[in-house]
């Protein structure tokens, strides 16, 4: 295998990105797809446009039912009155299952603002009976329960802009439009306390408005941490000035370990927005296998849930979010803090993250022969279960002469969905240069 360790050097720029810390740290987020389509579920006049498209995301309904702006609002705003939302409940949720950050839609591509803003009328203080700040009552919470919070705004992507209503034309013309914008992001940025992301999703192809919007996030929360879909995916890296991390491609791991700061968004099922037929949910082990996998990358996992029109998680995230994070509290160590894999190759039985001295063998597949791996120099010192209290020694062998370490295992795994090997050695990991 050919290694390309000298490029994942920290980046040697003289631009100070402190601010990046907590987030490189924190590696487990929660992603909140909430609006008015949360109403409809993905269906629209008794038909399920979800299954028709193929698996379309709720939140697009708008769009793939060709709605017009007009019908949409006016059937769904006054119906969004989700009495059983209880931001307290969320966060806790959020922080038992090991996130460290929320991150929630306070605008869709549909237009709906969850916030108070004089720039528009379409909020739900305005339009909705609800009239509760949902972006001031979580992030409130979040302060109180000590995560980091921030927002997903639909900057571009707007179907109420005129020509950007793909499927049913907006009425917005570009200037009322971008006004629109830039007092939303105002408003988001200095009433609601700290914002500690800001999640833009897809810009156009002007760099110049873009790069407007980022420097605005900058003046009015420096230490905000801003998505790279500010700007369009055709925007080379270099010109991204106000990326502050790369954001992967809708649902997609990465292949291959990650030389600048990155984030996976992932859904639970299909869909990001609740969709009463989608049953396409991925199971908790496959999302186990999502934290190794983005750790050993070095990658960020935004995990989504889509809460119901009444303002609750479905139990199926519950559930899920619940036994991740009881796994997060046995096996964190190699998750929070921890950096990519030493070598850039998985391994039959799983992949590595690594930290200080120590490698963690993130074992997804279990064999009683023993887990064996090759690509590090140097003798391990000790080895352990992260699951096991005792911190029992695994008897670990290493031949210097073929670079083969191998750790002998009982026959069952400890741990079906992934158990966690600490091997510690003597000084920081290096890998084997062959
Ligand atoms: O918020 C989620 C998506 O709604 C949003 N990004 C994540 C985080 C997103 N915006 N644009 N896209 C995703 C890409 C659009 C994909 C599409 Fe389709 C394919 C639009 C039409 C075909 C998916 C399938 C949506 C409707 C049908």
């Amino acid at each position: 295998a050919t290694l390309t360790l000298a490029l994942l050097a920290p980046p040697a720029s003289a631009q100070d990105d402190s601010h990046m810390q907590w987030w490189r740290d924190a590696r487990y987020g929660m992603f909140i797809h909430w609006g008015l389509y949360s109403i409809a579920g993905g269906e629209w006049k008794g038909k399920d446009y979800g299954k028709e498209q193929g698996g379309a995301s709720a939140e697009w309904l708008m769009n793939s039912a060709k709605i017009s702006g007009k019908e949409y609002r006016g059937t769904l705003a006054r119906q969004f009155n989700p009495t059983e939302f209880d931001a307290k409940e969320w966060v806790a949720i959020a922080k038992d299952a090991g996130m460290k950050y929320i991150v929630i839609t306070s605008k869709h591509h549909d237009g709906f603002c969850l916030f108070e803003t004089n720039a528009t009328d379409y909020n739900v203080m305005q339009a909705t009976p609800f009239k509760r700040d949902i972006i001031r009552e979580l992030s409130e919470e979040c302060v109180n329960q000590g995560l980091k919070f921030g927002v997903y705004y639909s900057q571009f992507k707007d179907w109420y802009h005129r020509s950007r209503g793909r499927n049913a034309p907006g009425t917005m013309s570009n200037e009322e439009y971008l006004a629109m914008v830039e007092k939303n992001l105002d408003e988001l940025l200095s009433n609601y306390g700290e914002m500690s992301v800001l999640w833009f999703d897809t810009g156009g192809n002007d760099v110049i408005e873009a790069d407007r919007q980022g420097a605005r996030v900058r003046e009015l929360q420096p230490n905000a941490v801003i998505c790279s879909r500010l700007y369009s995916r055709r925007v080379p890296a270099d010109k991204r000035k106000y990326a502050d991390f790369e954001s992967l491609p809708d649902r997609m791991l990465p292949t291959e370990r990650m030389t600048k700061d990155t984030e996976t968004c992932m859904t639970m099922r299909h869909n990001w927005g609740y969709d009463r037929n989608d049953n396409h949910w991925k199971s908790e082990k496959d999302i186990i296998e999502f934290l190794a996998l983005c750790g050993a990358r070095g990658v960020n996992l935004l995990l989504n849930v889509g809460p119901t029109p009444e303002g609750r998680l479905l139990p199926e995230e519950t559930e899920r979010l619940k036994a991740v994070g009881q796994w997060m509290k046995v096996n964190g160590e190699s998750i929070y803090g921890a950096t990519y894999s030493p070598v850039d190759f998985d391994f039959w039985w799983g992949a590595m993250t690594q930290k200080n001295k120590t490698v963690y063998l993130h074992v997804l597949e279990w064999k009683p022969e023993g887990i064996e791996f090759n690509g590090i120099v140097g003798n391990p010192r000790k080895a352990h279960f992260l699951n096991d209290p005792q911190r029992k020694s695994l008897a670990v062998t290493y031949d210097a002469g073929r670079h083969i370490t191998k750790i002998d295992v009982p026959e069952k795994a400890p741990d079906f969905r992934n158990t966690v090997i600490a091997v510690e050695y003597d000084s920081p990991v290096t890998a084997d240069p062959d």
